[in-house]
């Protein structure tokens, strides 16, 4: 075992707090991302994230490091994007539908298989914290756009402009073209899906955005559908996809993968063949994006994606890091 790996074990046991930023990759891609070739493992607890979020998986650390709950800490990592301005895929300062307006779609799910959904939200910052709610106070799974929004005041959120200037200028630019063009790693980038095992190795996943740039007004993506977007089972592990969301929907791939480890595939290869469904049956994969990553229950991961480009987040007892994930491009 490093040195390294030893202070972190000894840290976490002594509660104290360890210089994570120290070794957090602050680029999509640098001398410490890694270029997965078998499936690896980690020590639990973990969070394992989407894109380059790693003041997400830091957050999400934080939580666990205290001995805290996944559920707990997978709202306090996505709560990091959903509140940054520079992050243009999610919550505050996410682009917004072709009418100009920021709608947010959000879901978690904790180790009973309980879950909340919130779709089509606007003017709430927090979108995770609002579904965590539907989960815990009401008898439903989704709520709504007008629904959530009273729901979302009901609980006490306070709404907000979520249209940052610099998203409008750019939908202002974008109107004249008017042309819906998703761009392939670009447009997307940074919706964060993470998936969280604590201390005691109970699961929990989340996962939040603000959808497609400039989507129709009402479009609803893959993000806040359980099974879709993500889904975690405590049994078993969970998954998470980021990219062109109707193509995730059309395969309910965070479901698939789960069910594939579940009867015995790697994280991996149950990411392989989930993105494998989409190639083989949607025959416009070539000019999209899906990316998946998957951990199971032993801190297990594995990520994949159509297309080049797509990395993901670890933060482990043992380390931090970046992993640069296969693709079938
Ligand atoms: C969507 N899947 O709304 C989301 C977007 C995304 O990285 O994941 N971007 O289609």
């Amino acid at each position: 075992m490093s040195n390294r790996r030893k202070f972190l074990k000894h840290s976490i046991l002594g509660g104290v707090t360890a210089p994570f930023a120290l070794w957090s990759c602050e680029s999509v891609e640098d001398s410490s991302t890694k270029v997965l070739k078998t499936d690896q493992q980690v020590s639990l607890p973990v969070s394992i994230a989407t894109w380059n979020n790693v003041g997400a998986c830091n957050a999400a650390w934080d939580v666990l490091k205290a001995n805290g709950n996944a559920l707990d800490a997978v709202e306090a990592g996505v709560k990091i994007p959903e509140a940054d301005p520079n992050d243009r895929s999610v919550g505050y300062g996410g682009r917004p539908d072709r009418e100009g307006k920021v709608t947010l779609d959000a879901c978690i799910m904790d180790k009973t298989g309980d879950c909340g959904s919130v779709v089509f939200l606007e003017d709430f910052m927090h979108p995770i914290s609002v579904a965590r709610k539907v989960m815990e106070e009401t008898p439903h799974v989704i709520l709504a756009g007008e629904g959530a929004h009273q729901f979302a005041l009901e609980q006490g959120f306070e709404p907000q402009n979520l249209l940052i200037e610099e998203s409008k200028k750019e939908w202002e630019e974008w109107l004249e073209s008017s042309q819906y063009q998703p761009v392939i790693n670009i447009e997307n980038h940074d919706t964060i899906g993470m998936v969280t095992l604590d201390a005691q190795g109970d699961i929990a996943g989340a996962c939040t955005t603000s959808g497609a740039a400039y989507k129709m007004r009402g479009r609803v993506g893959d993000s806040p559908i359980i099974g879709a977007g993500m889904f975690v089972d405590n049994e078993v592990g969970g998954a998470a996809a980021t990219g062109l969301g109707e193509a995730v929907l059309k395969s309910l791939g965070s479901f698939l993968i789960v069910e594939l480890m579940r009867q015995g595939m790697s994280p991996q290869a149950a990411c392989e063949e989930a993105v494998m469904r989409i190639v083989r049956k949607q025959p416009e994969h070539t000019e999209l994006q899906v990316g998946y990553l998957a951990v199971d229950k032993q801190g297990n991961y594995g990520g994949y994606s159509i297309q080049p480009g797509f990395v993901y987040y670890v933060q482990s007892a043992d380390e931090g890091f970046l992993v640069k994930a296969p693709s079938y491009l």
